[in-house]
């Protein structure tokens, strides 16, 4: 009986909770930056989020970058409350809500996400990563990193052109499809909400083809 239990520890704590994603990022816009990170449950059960926390890593290599694998901003941001089945929960800045009137489940500072290459990771309870975003400027040898050791990231974003993109979504919130957000038109950006869903019976064949006509900037 002892043994059984300390077994299920083991397993418990080397198995993420695959039901929270990334959905929606934003973190480079034109004028000030409106900033957010959204998270969206694709389970059945709410989560509580008490331990889980979302981290930024610079992973710029190109010269002049500052500081590869090391925190960017004021991260990691502690998350707290919980996050309904089928919910969102939502971290943005000063100018989301001046720009485009959210105020999201917590705060952080403008500026708090960079405007080049940056690894987020979104790391549960348990400390294991949950989800991770390799926001990728283009410059030769930019790295996904968790503090400064390369990972191979769930989710590689960008670059738009030779640019950091503004940010990203899935396209149907927690989809594997993923579009990239516009500069300057804000109007695809869905903080706290359903993402654009994918359009029924699209072919798969044919999405490719859609994500890169929808970019635009
Ligand atoms: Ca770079
Ligand atoms: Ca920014
Ligand atoms: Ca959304």
């Amino acid at each position: 009986m002892k043994t059984a239990f300390a077994l299920a520890l083991v397993a418990a704590a080397g198995a993420a909770n695959a039901d929270v994603l990334v959905n929606e990022v934003v973190g480079s816009t034109t004028g000030g930056d409106v900033e957010f990170i959204e998270l969206y449950n694709t389970g059945a059960s709410a989560i509580d989020l008490t331990g889980w926390s979302i981290e930024l890593w610079d992973s710029d290599i190109d010269a002049g970058g500052s500081g590869f694998g090391g925190a960017d901003g004021t991260a990691p941001y502690a998350l707290s409350g919980s996050i309904a089945a089928g919910g969102y929960w939502t971290i943005a800045n000063g100018e989301t809500a001046s720009q485009i009137g959210f105020t999201g489940d917590a705060f952080f500072g403008n500026n708090s996400i960079e405007n080049s290459s940056y690894t987020l990771i979104l790391r549960d309870g348990m400390g294991n990563i949950a989800n991770s975003i390799f926001f990728n400027d283009g410059d030769a040898g930019d790295q996904a990193n968790d503090a400064g050791a390369a990972i191979t990231a769930d989710v590689t974003v960008g670059p738009d052109g030779s640019f950091l993109p503004a940010g990203f979504y899935r396209f149907g919130d927690g989809s594997d499809i993923i579009e990239l957000h516009n500069f300057s038109d804000f109007t695809d950006y869905t903080p706290g909400a359903a993402n654009v869903p994918a359009p029924a019976g699209l072919a798969i064949a044919g999405l490719g083809l859609i994500a890169a006509g929808r970019r635009r900037r």
